[in-house]
């Protein structure tokens, strides 16, 4: 009898046992989580009918799903040069009327092969010393705003949208913009610098004379030919790449930081093709909404995809410090320098 409760207890024991440990890896009851209030997916700011496919001066447009699409007006100059489309698709861009001129058909294809690109440089998310929010703003993901230097196409009237919003201009993006010839084109590259902080265009893997017809540098890289573009002046280089492939351009001024800032971009040689009017600039990267007869050939639809990092503290540094005459020290100080 004795034997026998004893057995009773050890079983009860266990399975107490048994229900406090299954206690301990039960999962929780679901917690009611507020979401908030759901955002608009795109921003109201970008008119839908750019993302529709369309016909612009001849120029035929891809669609896009993209919620910033390029403007199509800006595309159609982007194909035909500032030079030949209609003034009323020039004033609906904010291009200056010299941005991208296209001219002589010197192998007689149908097709310009004179380009002449002019560049200047933006500063995005950087502040000025008079207000304190940011000066033309540009978000790389939501509310994200690290401060970027890029190469943007020349443009008129204001970098924002208004005077009331600070968001960049459909021009102004990072990363800088693609840089899109064919094979043989006479390509001039005019760097117009409009930044505070001397720059360079060095063409990385592209096949490029060293000197230019006058002498001097050709190469953007100030140790072993010209000189560093200043603030305020402008540089011309001038190239006729024998190679189709992807290339690069970046600038070679202090190019540890001037590089992760945002002064680098893609340059594609496109394959020459009989009437082949290539997208000279695909601004922010992304869907090619022109694509070349070539890449027309073979393939639906083209994305130039251009991965950048960026340097938390050199960005901070740049939006903290920009346009303060204690810039250089206080970068000096912390091991990045700028003359
Ligand atoms: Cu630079």
């Amino acid at each position: 009898m004795r034997n026998h409760s004893l057995a009773l207890m050890a079983s009860s024991i266990l399975l107490l046992t048994h229900s406090l440990s299954q206690a301990s890896t039960d999962l929780p009851p679901s917690a009611k989580v507020d979401m908030g209030p759901v955002e608009e997916v795109c921003s109201a700011f970008t008119p839908a009918e750019w993302r529709k496919e369309q016909v612009v001066d001849g120029v035929t447009i891809q669609a896009s799903h993209l919620c910033n699409p390029d403007n199509p007006a800006d595309i159609a100059a982007f194909v035909k040069g500032t030079n030949n489309i209609s003034m009323d698709t020039l004033m609906q861009t904010q291009l200056a009327a010299d941005a991208i001129t296209m001219s002589d058909d010197i192998d007689g294809d149908g097709d310009p092969d004179k380009i002449i690109i002019k560049l200047e440089i933006v500063e995005l998310n950087g502040h000025s010393p008079d207000v304190k929010t940011p000066i033309t703003t540009f978000d790389i993901a939501p509310g994200i705003q690290p401060t970027f230097w890029v190469y943007a196409p020349k443009t008129r009237d204001m970098s924002t949208l208004s005077l009331y919003e600070p968001e960049a201009n459909p021009l102004l993006r990072v990363p800088s913009p693609v840089i899109r010839v064919e094979q043989d084109d006479i390509l001039w590259i005019v760097l117009e610098n409009t930044h505070y902080l001397p720059h360079s265009i060095h063409l990385h893997g592209v096949d490029h004379p060293f000197m230019d017809h006058s002498g001097s540098g050709n190469d953007g890289v100030a140790q072993t030919s010209n000189m560093d573009t200043m603030p305020g002046d402008s540089k011309t280089y001038v190239i006729k790449p024998r190679q189709a492939g992807t290339m690069y351009y970046h600038c070679h001024v202090q190019p540890h930081t001037h590089i992760p800032m945002g002064l680098q971009g893609i340059l594609v040689v496109e394959e020459n093709r009989p009437n082949n009017w290539v997208q000279s600039l695909n601004v922010g990267a992304g869907h090619v909404r022109h694509p070349s007869v070539a890449v027309l050939e073979k393939y639906d639809r083209e994305y130039d995809l251009h991965y950048q990092s960026a340097d938390k503290e050199l960005h901070d540094y740049v939006a903290r410090s920009a346009n303060d005459p204690r810039f250089s020290r206080k970068t000096h100080e912390h091991g990045i320098r700028y003359y």
